[in-house]
């Protein structure tokens, strides 16, 4: 018997949970968002890579809730800026800013900037309450344009122009965005190690009634 859910997606991201819901459908596995649980205290997001904050996202909320739990850590690296707005980009305008106001600063901060690049990278996460985590990444490079375009998406998709699709992230629909993005390509490298991540899942049959144990990694197949 292989592991059948449920997988908790935590993020308060109402934009990744949608991606998510979208890109895990295909796998069968009974999705929960974090809205259907207690609310569970924020993670500290101290980590100086996307890698450290996913771990972190997933494995405290695997720990609180008792259940397997995905996380992701994303965000934008703008090598004209140093890597900003990087690990911080959900609040490079400010603790609590919006996406808009992230996206001011941002066309503010490439005025004059000759080199446009940006890629987005993202560290998909998955954990096991006592258990451990497993780690996916993915990443896809595009340029800042100048001003927004398209509504779609969320974060900085509408100033991400993705030359392959001549459009913003912001411009296309999600299932496009899916099959080319940072998240997309993570969940492609989670879906090559699916089935040893299901059977890693897998609660061991001698553990106590409803407890949930996966393989330490030293112990995986
Ligand atoms: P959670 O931690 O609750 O998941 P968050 O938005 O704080 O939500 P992160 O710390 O991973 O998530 O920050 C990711 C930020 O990077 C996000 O808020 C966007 O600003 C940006 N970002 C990540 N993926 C993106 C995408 O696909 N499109 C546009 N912007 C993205």
């Amino acid at each position: 018997m292989n592991y059948r859910g449920p997988l908790v997606v935590a993020t308060r991201n109402e934009g990744k949970l949608r991606e998510f819901r979208e890109l895990l459908a295909p796998f069968g596995l009974a999705v929960k968002g974090l809205g259907e649980f207690p609310p569970i205290a924020e993670t500290v997001e101290d980590g100086e890579t996307f890698e450290a904050n996913a771990v972190k996202k997933a494995s405290f909320a695997a720990e609180k809730l008792g259940l397997a739990t995905l996380a992701d850590d994303s965000g934008l690296v703008v090598p004209a800026l140093g890597g900003a707005p990087g690990v911080y980009s959900s609040r490079y305008a400010g603790e609590g800013s919006s996406d808009s106001e992230n996206i001011r600063k941002l066309l503010e901060e490439m005025k004059g900037a000759a080199d446009r690049r940006a890629s987005f990278f993202c560290v998909i996460a998955v954990a096991c309450p006592g258990g451990g985590t497993r780690t996916y990444t993915g990443s896809c490079t595009g340029v800042i344009t100048f001003e927004t375009s398209g509504r779609g998406g969320f974060g900085y998709d509408p100033v991400f122009y993705y030359p392959p699709l001549k459009a913003t992230f912001g411009e296309i629909g999600r299932e496009e965005k899916n099959s080319v993005s940072h998240r997309g390509k993570a969940m492609l490298a989670l879906k090559a190690d699916f089935e040893r991540l299901l059977q890693w899942l897998e609660p061991a049959p001698f553990l106590e009634a409803g407890g949930l144990r996966c393989l330490k990694e030293e112990e995986s197949i």
